[in-house]
């Protein structure tokens, strides 16, 4: 219990500090099965999207047939987990299912959630997401990457943000992984998808969490 404690005081740290936390795969629930059912969707299953720069992503329609995503919905330790960590009430709202084979350009640096000219752009409050790496991932997969501490270093302006992983470089943290590792990130965080080499195979989950809409509703009766 004591190691459990201290576990999650330092993600709650991490999350807070950098924007991100690591932490196990089985910590949230997500076990061999879960992991297996994901990795082994066929990649004839998933499509081509240009703005994914050659990674392959799992159509939503085709997510909604699998039976592991509803499984992972009814998996209350997520929602606990992240909840303790991020301190917020959260729910989930989207699935993304990713898969590098081969080459593959790197994604722009970005956020998720973010304003630029007094426009909100994303959720607001900022969206959390997990990603759960399916398979061991080394540098030549195309890692993700995040500019660690970057949701707390936003001037709202996007020249801003193309210098600050230059500035910034030594705070930039490649999740390279053995298998069954899983990073939360805050949607404000600076982060993408490194380029892939010819070899690489990289399959990732994506689960997007939000506040629930309409959670404050104060009459005023006065
Ligand atoms: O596939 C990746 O690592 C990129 C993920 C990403 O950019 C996102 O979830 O917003």
């Amino acid at each position: 219990m004591k190691d459990l404690e201290k576990f999650l005081r330092a993600a709650q740290y991490s999350f807070f500090k950098e924007g991100w936390c690591e932490i196990n795969s089985e910590f949230l629930g997500i076990n061999n099965k879960t992991n297996r059912a994901l990795l082994n969707i066929k990649q004839q299953e998933y499509e081509n999207n240009e703005k994914n720069l050659g990674a392959l992503s799992l159509p939503q329609k085709r997510i909604k047939k699998y039976k592991v995503f509803n499984d992972i919905l009814k998996n209350h330790q997520i929602i606990n987990c992240i909840e303790n960590i991020t301190g917020r009430k959260l729910g989930i709202t989207c699935f993304m299912q990713m898969l590098t084979i081969g080459k593959t350009k790197s994604l722009d640096w970005h956020r998720d959630s973010y304003c630029r000219k007094q426009k909100f752009i994303g959720p607001i409050p900022p969206v959390v997401k997990i990603m759960i790496c399916n398979n061991p991932v080394k540098k030549t997969d195309g890692p993700f990457q995040v500019v660690s501490g970057s949701h707390t270093l936003d001037f709202n302006n996007k020249f801003f943000d193309k210098l600050l992983p230059l500035l910034k470089f030594k705070r930039i943290k490649s999740f390279t992984n053995d298998q069954r590792k899983c990073i939360i990130f805050d949607g404000r965080l600076l982060h993408r998808r490194l380029f892939s080499s010819k070899n690489a195979k990289r399959s990732v989950t994506i689960i997007s969490f939000e506040s629930p809409k309409n959670y404050i509703s104060i009459k005023n009766n006065s």
